[in-house]
């Protein structure tokens, strides 16, 4: 989208989903429960030996179903990027897609990148070859109709990141690349930045953070839903950070900083924690190296800390914020190294205090999430123009017109299919070597 559609598409580029987008096909499912129902049952554990980190479903080779991407490596021992393809019953319990190369790879997001309708997919290089020694850098891979290619597209390397994100900084319809930049154990701090998109799938750097940090997860999320995206650190030793998005992009300095201590960065999502149609976010600080060890939101539009874990301080990792019960409120998943699932669940009283389902297996050692329909189900057309956030983050099954990444839809005209929410399977990584990739799913799943 260019500047002169900004002007042209005002109303429809500043204001997200409902005034810019409308749902032209309803498919009717409803998908309704009355409380937190995740089956304790394990449905799908992969084979492969391995330190898996980053995760994502997505349709890799467009048949409708998705497919599970995940990145290995973390900062243990090298791995590769696989793809679990769906078979039509379940996820192949063995990847059939291998990269060729073995790195230190940690988290991985997908959209795509080209505007060919292909899903794409980047991914952080944590550390590089000689370990903690040299530092690792980003790896992206072009979908060619279906197939990923086993060596990168695009890669650039200098930087230890452990996490990026997928988003649309100038609002010019294409994708770019936020990353989050820092080694804690043995390097000093880094500075985060943004790699833009030159429209044909090359990246440049475009904005950079003003002081060198430790940041371990990063997200695009128009939070304040002025029609530019914002930007959202989760640190490690410091507070949380937030930026707001203009036409001139991010101010070096961040608008807002988490206060306090404790802060050990994980993961971080966002999402209307409390009801009030405001966005919010979710940060989980772990403990390993003296962070508070729970998981904390601070909420829209002022971003003072309004909820807290209130159960055991553990070595927070994994947290997702989706609709898991079905019932139009978003839940909080958690999960941490070595120890169980754990759903927070969003009532008129607000986010639980303590887990409302703890799963039985308790030596997960999570590290992603990531929620979606996990059989053939009905699909809702999209239509809209601008910058369109997806209603409940629900995934895409295919697009015709625009680009997606991130929980967005851009472009000048904008057509996708979306999945209504059924069937839905919750899947994890795990960087225990020998404990495979988990997933989950909602009973009864028929
Ligand atoms: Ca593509
Ligand atoms: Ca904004
Ligand atoms: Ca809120
Ligand atoms: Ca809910």
């Amino acid at each position: 989208m260019s500047i002169g559609c900004i002007a042209l598409l005002f109303l429809s580029c500043r204001i997200s989903d409902q005034d810019s987008a409308e749902i032209v096909a309803d498919s009717g499912l409803d998908y309704v429960h009355s409380e937190i129902s995740l089956s304790q049952e394990v449905v799908w554990r992969s084979v492969e030996p391995a330190y898996a980190t980053g995760g994502e479903l997505v349709d890799i080779n467009g048949d409708g179903l998705l497919d599970f991407v995940v990145s290995e490596g973390n900062d243990m021992e090298p791995g590769y990027i696989r793809v679990y393809h769906h078979n039509g019953e379940m996820l192949e319990s063995e990847a059939s897609f291998v990269s060729s190369k073995a790195q230190f790879y940690g988290h991985v997001s997908t959209g795509d990148l080209n505007g060919d309708g292909w899903s794409d997919i980047v991914v952080s290089k944590f550390l590089g070859t000689e370990r903690f020694d040299e530092p690792g850098g980003v790896e992206v891979y072009l979908n060619e109709e279906g197939s990923l290619p086993l060596t990168p597209s695009w890669s650039w390397d200098g930087a230890y990141t452990f996490s990026l994100t997928l988003g649309d900084m100038e609002q010019d319809g294409d994708i770019d690349i936020a990353v989050a930049v820092g080694e804690a154990y043995f390097n000093e701090p880094d500075v985060s930045f943004i790699l833009c998109n030159d429209g044909s799938g090359s990246f440049f750097r475009c904005w950079e953070d003003s002081l060198p940090r430790y940041s371990f997860d990063v997200s695009f999320c128009d939070l304040n839903r002025d029609g530019w995206q914002d930007i959202i650190f989760a640190h490690q030793g410091e507070g949380h950070t937030i930026r707001w998005g203009n036409a001139e992009g991010f101010s070096e300095l961040p608008d807002w900083q988490a206060q306090g201590d404790g802060f050990e960065g994980n993961t971080l999502d966002w999402g209307d924690i409390n009801g009030d149609e405001i966005l919010d976010i979710v940060v989980s600080d772990n403990n390993q190296l003296g962070g508070s060890g729970t998981v904390r939101a601070w909420c829209g539009p002022d971003f003072w800390l309004c909820w807290e874990s209130q159960d055991d301080k553990m070595m927070q990792s994994a947290i997702l914020l989706r609709d898991f019960d079905g019932d139009g409120d978003t839940d909080l998943a958690a999960s941490s190294w070595w120890g169980a699932l754990r759903i927070y669940e969003q009532t008129e009283e607000g986010l639980s205090l303590e887990p409302v389902f703890v799963g039985n297996e308790s030596e997960i050692v999570a590290e992603a999430f990531s929620w979606g329909a996990m059989q053939k189900v009905e699909k809702e057309i999209f239509v809209g123009s601008g910058m369109i956030e997806i209603p409940q983050r629900r995934t895409i099954a295919s697009i015709q017109k625009g680009v997606f990444a991130g929980g967005y839809l851009f472009g000048e005209e904008i057509e996708a299919q979306i999945y209504v929410l059924d069937k839905m399977g919750l899947v994890l990584t795990d960087w225990e070597k020998y404990q495979g990739n988990w997933m989950f799913v909602p009973e009864p799943m028929e």
